[in-house]
């Protein structure tokens, strides 16, 4: 299918490098292509045959100028990215022979792409479904390998088969609903029957299953929400320098030094953690410092694991006091730093989740590693019931959706209501379920997933 424009974008990211891809698609493709890339040898030969390599020149064509050095590959038509003639100009990876060569291919036709617009077209042409799309991006996005390895397995379709083996099974249920409609006097019996009953089950259990993946979900695309929280000076952003290794946090013996709060990403037995250094918590008149604080207790509140920092040094303090009682039922680990200096602090009251460690001299560290691990671990990662896909939170709400029309059809069955009721919800559990795989999906569903993408995927 290529009755749409001719769409053109720079593929690799911004900046420098060995090579930079600008990729075409459409039904010009090969026709612009052409009009500004000169091949070394076979010049009739450009654009005849698909999944070709082509070596010449970026030409300007009204100043004959050389732009740049170029591979050209041509891809034709079905088996393409976009199942549309595809041509990716390999030049040299710097901005300017890259966007001079995109300026010439908009200037001989085609249009700049929108962010995702590739991958739009690979789903309006039925090369791939919604949730392979999306799975595209989550691929580009992904930090350690058990979110690619996750992503992988929702783009090779893994999600896609459950929803469709789940919609046969509602269409069939469908089928004899509408048998019911048409003959009232045959075949009542087979709606308000147990069979029927039965699918419906099958189906929820089938939702619930996909549903119980969307922690895990959450947590391989955004990480594992890990906050290091604390009064001012006890070791906070310390914390966060040992555990990426690096200087990244600014250390003083200062208190207030962190005013803001920090991320950054770490990858614990394969799973990404959003590692967040915040300002020590503590009265204050400095309102910038009032505002580190106010963030602080937000970041507590979206933490899937908290870090109470505490000074082993000193004894416990009122601050610290009201720290404890900030994170009070959030699942947390006690990190007693200061472990080279002589011990004041007294245990606390569960031992159990407390380490001991040096921030200075690096002791303890690895405790904290293992007991951060085995939290992760608990957070039903990987995805559960031997799926290695995991649904996103638009998934979540479609699924969602379908179960309480589900819930209504089972509910109509059971007071026996007409199957001209029952009919409607099915319907709506059947479309509910084909927006996940972008079978039934508005307009604006696709606008809000592409313009997530970057340009020229
Ligand atoms: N002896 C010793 N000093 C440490 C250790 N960890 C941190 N410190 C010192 O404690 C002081 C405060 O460290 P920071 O990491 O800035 O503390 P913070 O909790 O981030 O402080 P704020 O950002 O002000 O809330 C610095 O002087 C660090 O060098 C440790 O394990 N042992
Ligand atoms: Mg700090």
């Amino acid at each position: 299918m290529q009755d749409g424009d001719t769409i053109c974008a720079v593929s690799t990211p911004p900046g420098e490098g060995g090579i930079g891809i600008i990729r075409i698609s459409g039904r010009d493709a090969v026709s612009i292509a052409a009009s500004v890339f000169r091949p070394g040898t076979g010049h009739a030969q450009f654009g005849r045959q698909s999944h070709r390599l082509h070596y010449g020149h970026v030409i300007a064509p009204d100043t004959g100028e050389r732009i740049d050095e170029a591979l050209v590959s041509v891809m034709l038509a079905p088996a393409t990215y976009t199942r549309e003639d595809v041509v990716e100009i390999n030049c040299h990876g710097g901005m300017l022979p890259l966007s001079r060569t995109l300026s010439l291919l908009i200037a001989a036709g085609a249009r700049q792409a929108e962010p995702g617009e590739f991958t739009k077209r690979a789903f309006l042409n039925g090369r791939i479904d919604l949730s392979q799309a999306e799975a595209v991006m989550d691929i580009i996005a992904a930090r350690t390998e058990l979110s690619h390895k996750a992503a992988n397995e929702l783009l090779l379709g893994g999600l896609s088969r459950e929803i469709a083996m789940l919609r046969d099974k509602l269409i069939a249920v469908m089928a004899s609903v509408e048998a019911a409609i048409d003959f009232p006097e045959e075949d009542t019996e087979s709606v308000n029957g147990k069979s029927v009953k039965d699918e419906i089950a099958a189906v929820v259990r089938g939702i619930d299953d996909m549903l119980s993946t969307v922690t895990s979900g959450r947590i391989l695309r955004e990480g594992f929400a890990t906050t290091i929280v604390g009064r001012p000076n006890v070791g906070k952003s310390s914390l966060l320098n040992a555990l990426l290794r690096q200087d990244r946090a600014i250390v003083t013996d200062v208190p207030g030094t962190t005013r803001d709060v920090l991320e950054e990403y770490l990858n614990i037995s394969g799973v990404p953690l959003r590692i967040v250094d915040t300002a020590g918590i503590r009265h204050t008149r400095d309102i910038v410092e009032q505002e580190g604080v106010r963030r602080s207790l937000a970041a507590i509140e979206a933490a899937d694991i908290v870090l109470v920092v505490l000074d082993g040094s000193c004894e416990l303090t009122e601050e610290d006091q009201r720290v404890l009682n900030g994170v009070h039922d959030r699942p947390s680990i006690m990190v007693i730093n200061k472990g080279d200096l002589p011990r004041k602090l007294r245990t606390l009251r569960k031992p159990e989740n407390e380490v001991t460690l040096s921030c200075r001299t690096g002791e303890g560290m690895d405790d904290l590693r293992r007991a951060i691990s085995a939290l992760v671990l608990q957070g039903a990662v990987p995805p559960g019931r031997g799926h290695a896909w995991a649904i996103n939170q638009r998934h979540q709400t479609a699924l969602e959706q379908a179960k309480e029309s589900l819930r209504k059809v089972s509910e109509s069955i059971s007071s026996g209501l007409s199957p001209e009721f029952i009919a409607l919800d099915l319907r709506a559990a059947l479309d509910q379920l084909g927006i996940v795989i972008g079978a039934t999906c508005t307009e604006d569903i696709l606008e809000r997933i592409f313009s997530d993408f970057c340009i020229g995927k």
